[in-house]
């Protein structure tokens, strides 16, 4: 229950919002143009979410920025100026302030504030939500905008306190720069994170021990400035683009699918194809080569020993190059890393790759990271060891539907909601981008603008009808469950633990998360669903 002695009524609304990211901001946009009194309620101390958090050396988003950014505003999307192909978290949090000023959305935004409870209270029929610091909001419906990668993990090695060091995590990056000359620096991790972290690092320490558990697949970035040409030839037809990309499986234009699977080309020819799309950069590019590379694995086999073969001829020292080679997953089925220079990193002199799968990390010990008895001496620890995916910041919240039921209770065995916009016995309560939608499989910015639209059409729908309250049908949730989970089983992404799976999380439930048939399909039935007035949904006056 709520504790009303130490809670603080702030106002009430119609729709509170949990999240200042990219979701937050366009909920709360969308909101106030139907004239409801919302509110967005951000941990941070800025807007931003994602790009907020994520400061580290070498932080960059792995789709291309012009696609990679709002589409509802054709203004906002002509006249804003992207630097790079694939720019800086630094360009994207200037981009999310420019749009918070623009669109004068900060007034309504509570930063500094960490919401901890969100509860339904079934007689006055609205949300209660619990700031930390004790503000109390309550609003007709809550919207969780609190993101699919946001609540960091830091492994519990023992003696972690003991560190006399500096340590960091990558997904709660300080605000001001670290300077890591002249150090000897530790990096545990290599996802996205480590693999983006780790050329910049190893270009400024003293020293870089890398302590790899899996190796990684990881293809070129190829970043380079946007020149005025690209941009203005995008910005020339910048509504097809849009249109392309809302009918792609992924929300990003420009990829045409493929028509051939990998063994129907020779070797020879195939070879050439991976190595122009590994000329090109991108990961989608890369591993839309063939249309079969995640459902056959005799197909990502050939693509996967590519990706090998390179590796063994960037990396001079044999032995440090085959630890590097990935055997343990099918290539694409973790999130095929983007980088710049990462194997080439290991030729260098102050950079050791330590196999950690081999030699476990015991401990942190006060000097550094204790492998098999001896310390590896460090002045940093860096964790790039990722989050508690698509479920972790949800949980993080105790959040409580109708008749009190938990939603940690609920979700014990795996993520249950119906097309990842609401869960049932929790009426009134929306997810964006949550636990069986494309989300994370696809362009979040796509995913989450077509999630906010789906939404604001529900709640101006709901007030013209003069419905209150909205909730799931149990049976119907259960069945789209049941079909996200055989899409993901007729792939290879389910041969990998990974965190789209919630391997990553000791103990978390073996559940496939992402609904992967692809944005465009999954589109198609969110509007269904509203023609045919909502189906699988249960509206009340
Ligand atoms: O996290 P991860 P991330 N001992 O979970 C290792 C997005 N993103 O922050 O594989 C030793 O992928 C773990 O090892 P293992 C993107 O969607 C995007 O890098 O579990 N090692 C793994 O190597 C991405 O997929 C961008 O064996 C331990 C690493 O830590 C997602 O965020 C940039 C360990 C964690 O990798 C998450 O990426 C960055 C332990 N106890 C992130 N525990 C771009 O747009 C964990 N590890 C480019």
């Amino acid at each position: 229950m709520i504790s009303d002695q130490n809670s603080r009524l702030e106002r009430s609304l119609d729709v509170v919002i949990v999240g200042a990211g990219f979701a937050g901001l366009y909920m709360l946009y969308q909101t106030r143009r139907m004239g409801l009194r919302a509110q967005v309620i951000e941990a941070g101390a800025d807007v931003g979410g994602t790009w907020y958090w994520n400061r580290y050396p070498g932080a960059r988003c792995d789709v291309e920025s012009l696609e990679y950014s709002y589409s509802f505003s054709s203004d906002l999307q002509q006249q804003w100026r992207w630097p790079d192909r694939f720019s800086g978290q630094a360009d994207i949090l200037r981009y999310l302030h420019h749009v918070a000023d623009r669109f004068d959305l900060f007034r309504s935004v509570t930063l500094n504030s960490r919401i901890h409870e969100a509860h339904f209270d079934d007689t006055a029929r609205e949300w209660r939500v619990v700031a930390s610091d004790g503000r109390d909001w309550r609003a007709r419906f809550c919207v969780m905008a609190t993101g699919n990668l946001s609540l960091p993990r830091v492994p519990a090695f023992p003696g972690l306190d003991s560190f006399e060091g500096r340590w960091f995590h990558t997904g709660l990056w300080p605000k001001d720069p670290i300077d890591f000359s002249g150090r000897r620096v530790g990096v545990v991790g290599t996802g996205s994170s480590g693999i983006q972290l780790i050329p910049v690092v190893a270009k400024q320490a003293k020293h870089l021990t890398v302590f790899q558990r899996t190796a990684n697949f990881s293809v070129p970035a190829v970043n380079r400035p946007l020149t005025d040409d690209i941009d203005q030839a995008h910005k020339a037809r910048y509504d097809v683009w849009r249109d392309e990309a809302r009918r792609t499986p992924f929300g990003i234009a420009g990829h045409p699918p493929p028509h051939l699977d990998a063994l129907d080309d020779s070797p020879e020819v195939r070879d050439r194809k991976y190595e122009t799309k590994w000329g090109i950069g991108g990961n989608i590019s890369f591993l839309y080569t063939y249309r079969d590379l995640l459902t056959n694995d005799a197909a990502n086999e050939t693509a996967a020993d590519f990706v090998r073969r390179k590796i063994r001829s960037i990396v001079k020292d044999p032995s440090i190059a085959e630890l590097l080679a990935p055997k343990d997953h099918p290539i694409g089925a973790k999130r095929l890393c983007l980088d710049d220079g990462y194997y080439e990193t290991f030729n260098r002199d102050n950079v050791t790759l330590v196999d950690v799968r081999k030699h476990p990390i015991e401990r942190v010990s006060r000097v550094g990271v204790r492998i098999s008895g001896a310390d590896y001496e460090l002045d940093d620890l860096i964790f790039a060891t990722g989050f508690d995916a698509m479920t972790g910041a949800l949980l993080d919240i105790d959040i409580r539907g109708a008749r009190g039921r938990s939603l940690r209770e609920k979700w014990r065995d795996g993520p249950v909601a119906y097309l990842g916009l609401m869960t049932a016995d929790f009426p009134n309560l929306f997810m964006i981008t949550g636990p069986g939608s494309p989300s994370v499989k696809t362009n979040m910015v796509m995913s989450i603008e077509q999630h906010v639209d789906w939404i604001a059409g529900c709640l101006a729908g709901m007030d013209e009808r003069g419905q209150t309250l909205i909730s799931v049908d149990p049976l119907s949730e259960a069945k789209w469950v049941a079909h996200v989970d055989e899409i993901a089983q007729a792939t290879l992404y389910v041969k990998a633990d990974s965190w789209y799976l919630g391997s990553n999380i000791p103990g978390k439930p073996r559940v496939f998360m992402p609904y992967i048939a692809g944005l465009d399909r999954y589109k198609a039935i969110c509007d269904a669903v509203v023609e045919r007035g909502y189906e699988g949904f249960i509206m009340r006056r």
